[in-house]
């Protein structure tokens, strides 16, 4: 059976056990017609997978993935020729890739699962630090009446840099020892895209508006990445914190009144929509054949 190995790289928070838990329902429930489909499970957690999906249908959110919490789950599956493929899932926590970035430094399990496989890249379309500049935000402050000290400076953290400068670190460490094992295919996820459409945007177009860095590191080749663009929503809306006390949310009410819970799911690549979430899977494995 070929192997095939799909790392789940983003931020904290940005939306990668959400997508495994819809893809998860998907290749379950086969109420929509996948590239993949779901052949068996060969190793890992099938727990895991389990409460994840069951928490997305019903339309509650994620935990938050623990620092010593990554998951690697293995299924198998029937590419398009029917022939089985395994792939290798790890759902790492966003806070091993912020620790890349912020303090430089990779614990060596999370080292050996970076150096293999393509790179699912997940950016919260909705939660996006733009570069600001200092004037800017002195003269927004003066405009409101807030205390300006002039001349005060102002610490920086790492953490205060811009999504794209992170995400762009992230890249090239991946091109550089010990992590380098030369150019993959990268498909960059849009998610949480029900909260972008509003802006109008295709998702190409969202990626020169909001992340100019990225898409210009990308499109310059200077690393060689092999890489497309997707709109995601996987939840198709707010879903409801799991505190009892918190408010619920109007949309959560209206996705579990859908008669099929797969219908929530939306992914963009251009102009062409699917519910299909294993597409850009297939086209990340494709690469192991193509051997690009
Ligand atoms: N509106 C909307 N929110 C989404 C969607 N997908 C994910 N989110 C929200 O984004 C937040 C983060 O989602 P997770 O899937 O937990 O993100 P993660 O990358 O696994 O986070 P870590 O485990 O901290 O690395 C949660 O509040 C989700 O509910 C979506 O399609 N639509
Ligand atoms: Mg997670």
């Amino acid at each position: 059976m070929a192997d095939h190995s799909i790392i789940a790289m983003g931020l904290p928070e940005s939306g990668k056990s959400t997508f495994l838990a819809a893809l998860w329902h998907l290749l379950i429930e086969r109420d929509i017609d996948t590239v993949l489909k779901f052949h068996s499970l060969t190793a890992g957690e099938t727990s895991y997978l389990t409460r994840i999906a069951k928490r997305w249908r019903e339309a509650k959110v994620q935990d938050r993935t623990e620092l010593n919490g990554a998951q690697v789950v293995s299924i198998a599956l029937r590419d398009a020729d029917d022939a089985p493929v395994q792939i290798t899932f790890p759902d790492l926590p966003g806070e091993a890739y912020r620790r890349m970035w912020e303090e430089r430094d990779i614990d060596p399990p999370v080292a050996d699962l970076l150096i293999s496989g393509a790179i699912l890249l997940f950016v919260h379309a909705d939660d996006i630090r733009a570069p600001s500049w200092v004037v800017d935000n002195t003269a927004l402050s003066k405009m409101l009446g807030l205390p300006v000290t002039e001349g005060a400076e102002v610490p920086w953290h790492p953490r205060l840099a811009p999504t794209q400068v992170q995400l762009v670190s992230l890249l090239q460490a991946l091109r550089q020892p010990p992590l380098d094992i030369g150019p993959r295919r990268i498909a960059v996820m849009l998610s949480a895209w029900d909260k972008a459409a509003g802006e109008g945007l295709g998702p190409h177009d969202y990626l020169t508006t909001k992340l100019p860095l990225l898409r210009q590191y990308l499109e310059s080749g200077a690393d060689e990445w092999d890489w497309r663009v997707y709109g995601l929503s996987a939840q198709g809306g707010d879903y409801d914190s799991i505190d009892a006390a918190a408010p619920t949310k109007p949309d959560a009410a209206r996705l579990r009144d859908l008669d099929q819970p797969s219908k929530r799911i939306r992914l963009l690549n251009g102009a062409h929509e699917t519910q299909d979430l294993t597409e850009p899977l297939a086209w990340l494995m494709a690469a192991d054949e193509d051997g690009s």
